[in-house]
């Protein structure tokens, strides 16, 4: 038993109550201690859609798949939620009005593929997944990711629905290029973007299937209005994601720019590889930005997120507001509020 102090959704709540961007979401939240359930299959995400993305992934991991597989499927539910405007389609685009799409995955023996700055298609994580088995390539971008997709069958579609087009619009009005921030903590202190939009939130979710083998996977449209051009942190092996099987995996969300610099999701799995537990090994690498840049703890999010390979999971955030999903044979809907430095 941890008794750590954590806010969670309890199980019995319906679906209905936990979607994102619901005004009453932070009503639902309730204080209980957790019980992991360790050496045994378990998927965690990244953000309230977490939960959604975790029920996807659970059909695999509970029917003895694959983790790979998991991770893949349940990436897929945000990447195709239209209502969801910081991954796949409906994703809020660059300043030039173009969505384009960050994604990789990683597996337990180290394979990883990724597609950067990708238009077009649907399921950016399957490209992603493609590179790693199809190509001598890790990475994939722009115009050739898009050639390698078609090739592999993928439809070319419009990703830019509505709503995103509609709030691009009302965006270009200021046209300020550094997005506004805080986001992520927009369930507790809501800071809306012009149109009401908020700009960015990543799916970044990693599992361990029944055999103890790891994977995990990241997926966004990235940073809202930023150039045409930019690449985050969430396709690249060791910022935004990094699996080792031997020792656990990370993934990230935030403002990219400082996960890159900082290699994040690298140095969260060689700290628990040290001994640190997943938490603190989050703490550390959001510390090591603080330290290196005092005023990002004024002024950004990032969040971490880490699985080691016994089943324990820890998060840490610049800010409040940054929420995990977590899914074992216990409990399909659970999520934690992390602890943050501010
Ligand atoms: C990026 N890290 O493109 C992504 C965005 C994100 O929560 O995660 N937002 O920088």
């Amino acid at each position: 038993m941890i008794s750590r102090r954590k806010f969670l959704a309890a199980t019995s709540l319906t679906g209905a109550s936990i979607v994102a961007g619901n005004k009453s979401f932070s009503k639902v939240f309730e204080e209980k201690s957790i019980t992991p359930v360790l050496n045994s299959p378990i998927v965690i995400s990244t953000w309230d859609f977490g939960i959604a993305a975790n029920a996807a992934a659970w059909e695999v991991l509970k029917n003895k798949g694959r983790a790979l597989d998991a991770v893949e499927k349940g990436v897929h539910v945000p990447e195709a939620d239209e209502s969801n405007q910081s991954v796949g389609y409906g994703g809020l685009p660059d300043r030039d009005g173009r969505v384009t799409l960050d994604a990789c995955i990683m597996d337990e023996l180290g394979n990883c593929g990724s597609v950067a700055a990708l238009e077009h298609i649907l399921h950016p994580i399957s490209v992603a997944r493609l590179v790693m088995e199809k190509t001598p390539h890790v990475m994939l971008v722009g115009a050739g990711a898009l050639q390698f997709a078609m090739e592999q069958g993928f439809k070319k579609e419009n990703l830019l629905t509505p709503a995103s087009e509609k709030a691009w619009k009302a965006w270009l009005k200021n046209a300020r290029y550094q997005p506004e921030i805080n986001i992520e903590n927009r369930l507790f202190s809501p800071t809306k973007l012009p149109g009401n939009q908020y700009n960015h939130d990543t799916i970044g979710m990693l599992a361990i299937d029944a055999a103890g083998n790891m994977s995990g996977a990241c997926t966004t449209s990235g940073m809202a209005y930023k150039m045409h051009g930019r690449v985050g942190d969430s396709p690249i092996i060791g910022a935004g994601l990094y699996v080792d099987n031997e020792v656990g995996g990370a993934t990230s969300t935030g403002v990219g720019e400082e996960v890159i610099r900082n290699v994040g999701s690298f140095l969260v799995v060689e700290l628990m590889r040290q001994g640190y537990p997943p938490e603190e090994a989050c703490k550390e690498a959001v510390m090591r930005i603080i330290r290196k840049k005092p005023n990002t703890a004024k002024e950004i999010q990032v969040g971490f997120l880490a699985l080691n390979k016994k089943g324990e999971y820890g998060a840490y955030a610049i800010q409040q507001g940054f929420s995990y999903a977590v899914c074992n044979e216990k409990d399909q809907k659970l999520l934690v509020k992390a602890n943050s430095y501010s």
